[in-house]
């Protein structure tokens, strides 16, 4: 049977939620607000790494910002209309995050936070461009 709006938002929020969970702690750490441990932040980055791959999937037909299921979401409906862009920026969020676990794993902090900032850079060109403000 077919995917349901509200099933599939609450599906993507999820994973979204789970990423956000991950990268805190290591925007965090590249803040300075909290010391760099570089084996959590080896294992968030591993973890955001995983996770950058799923969240797409929910992002289905009649599941955007005013398609009428009455599901609070931000996601606008153009991305249905830019299949092939909103998907370039999921690949360049998938691989910044993938390459993010493997830097991570050498524990330089420096190297650490270039690349998690790669990463950012990717989560909010996607935001600028297909999340409601
Ligand atoms: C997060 C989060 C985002 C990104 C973005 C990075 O933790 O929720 O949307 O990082 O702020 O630029």
């Amino acid at each position: 049977s077919a995917v349901e709006p509200e099933d599939a938002i609450h599906y993507r929020q999820s994973a979204l939620g789970v990423m956000g969970w991950h990268f805190g702690p290591m925007a965090d750490m590249a803040k300075g607000d909290i010391e760099y441990d570089a084996d959590a932040f080896a294992r968030h980055a591993q973890n955001v790494g995983d996770i950058a791959r799923m969240p797409w999937e929910g992002f289905v037909e009649g599941s955007y910002q005013d398609d009428g299921h009455g599901v609070e979401t931000d996601a606008l409906a153009k991305i249905a209309d830019n299949p092939d862009d909103f998907e370039k920026k999921q690949k360049a969020l998938i691989d910044e995050a993938q390459t993010l676990a493997e830097v991570a794993q050498e524990g330089d902090f420096k190297m650490a936070r270039a690349q998690l900032s790669k990463v950012g850079k990717t989560c909010k060109s996607c935001h600028d461009d297909y999340r409601a403000e």
